[in-house]
């Protein structure tokens, strides 16, 4: 440990666990096998003060909520939907004050969007600049993975704007240990310093329930204090059974009921709902097959 993370830590003892956060926002992934899980975050009561789906246009389960919505060019668009959507949206009234840029363009598996720089770059001038500039949306770059190709794809993606895109943050994605995640932090805000960041997607991915939680507080907190962090949404909003970053770092568990971290971040107490993951169905799918193998040879066998 560094001794900027101990002063961090150090510094970060004197707030509340479990203080309101005015930063904390949504990823928002519907649950079409259980649609009541898409419900369990509208709480006027929450933390939660916005949120983003990967799409252009507001889900309808909030759309009358205090939720603000964030929409997303998620990948390349030959066509102007993603524009004259957004643009439908403000010019009847929706507030739309931010923009996010393509997720993961330097990455082709687990949602990446997988785009060449070059081609990003004239997508975000035909599609994201004329919203910035026709109704002063707010936007953020494009939302590279945390590896190392990521800072190499952002350069190319600059180089290639070539002074036509104007982001106005920068959007971060991380799935690691929170000393990897505090180091990664330092190093965008030493990259790109005039700009201010969005955490929008962060978890240490397949890691036991314990470091999972020690991970949610340990980096809350430590976004919660840092200035330039504007915002932050934790991923994620899924059963655990359905998680692709481990059991342990979901905020529903197997039966869509909120876990600690969920009940944590939505600003309540711990619930002591333990998740489990996939393993447990197949648990039981192989114990009805065994059971189920066990009756056809007692009916073999007595025939
Ligand atoms: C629109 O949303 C922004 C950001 O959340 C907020 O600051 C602003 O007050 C809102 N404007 C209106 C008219 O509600
Ligand atoms: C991406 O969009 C650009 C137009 O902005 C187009 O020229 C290019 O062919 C597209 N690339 C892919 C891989 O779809
Ligand atoms: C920050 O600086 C980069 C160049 O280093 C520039 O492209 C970008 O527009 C600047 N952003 C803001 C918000 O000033
Ligand atoms: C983050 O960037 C700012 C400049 O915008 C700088 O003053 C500050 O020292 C940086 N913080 C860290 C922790 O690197
Ligand atoms: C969780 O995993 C860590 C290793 O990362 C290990 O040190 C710890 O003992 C584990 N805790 C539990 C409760 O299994
Ligand atoms: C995480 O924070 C909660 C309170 O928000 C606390 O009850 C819990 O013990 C903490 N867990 C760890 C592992 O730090
Ligand atoms: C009988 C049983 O437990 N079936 C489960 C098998 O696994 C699937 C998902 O992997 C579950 O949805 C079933 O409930």
């Amino acid at each position: 440990m560094t001794p900027f993370l101990v002063l961090t830590l150090l510094g970060a003892v004197p707030l509340a666990l479990g203080d309101a956060s005015s930063k904390r926002g949504l990823i928002f992934i519907p649950d079409n096998d259980h649609p009541n899980d898409d419900n369990v975050w509208d709480s006027s009561s929450s933390d939660l003060t916005w949120y983003y789906n990967y799409g252009p246009s507001p889900s309808p389960n909030y759309a009358n909520t205090k939720l603000e919505f964030v929409p997303m060019l998620w990948g390349n668009e030959s066509d102007n939907s993603f524009l004259d959507t957004v643009s439908g949206l403000i010019d009847s009234g929706t507030n739309v004050t931010y923009a996010l840029g393509f997720n993961e363009p330097d990455g082709v598996s687990n949602g990446g969007s997988g785009i060449a720089a070059e081609d990003a770059a004239a997508t975000w001038i035909r599609l994201l600049e004329p919203l910035r500039e026709k109704y002063h949306v707010k936007l953020g770059a494009p939302a590279v993975t945390g590896s190392p190709s990521g800072f190499t794809w952002l350069q190319n993606f600059f180089t290639a704007c070539n002074g036509g895109c104007h982001p106005e943050f920068i959007p971060v994605h991380w799935y690691g240990n929170f000393d990897g995640f505090a180091s990664h932090i330092g190093q965008v805000n030493a990259t790109y310093m005039n700009m201010s960041m969005w955490v929008t997607e962060f978890a240490i991915a397949d890691a036991n329930l314990s470091d999972s939680q020690s991970f949610f507080n340990m980096s809350t907190q430590f976004l919660d204090r840092l200035a330039y962090v504007d915002r932050y949404s934790y991923f994620g909003g899924f059963r655990s059974s359905a998680s692709n970053v481990g059991p342990d770092a979901s905020m529903l568990d197997q039966n869509g009921q909120l876990t600690d971290i969920g009940s944590w971040y939505l600003g309540g107490s711990a619930t002591g709902n333990v998740p489990k993951g996939m393993g447990s169905n197949v648990q039981a799918n192989l114990s009805f097959v065994w059971t189920l193998f066990a009756i056809l040879v007692l009916f073999w066998s007595a025939s």
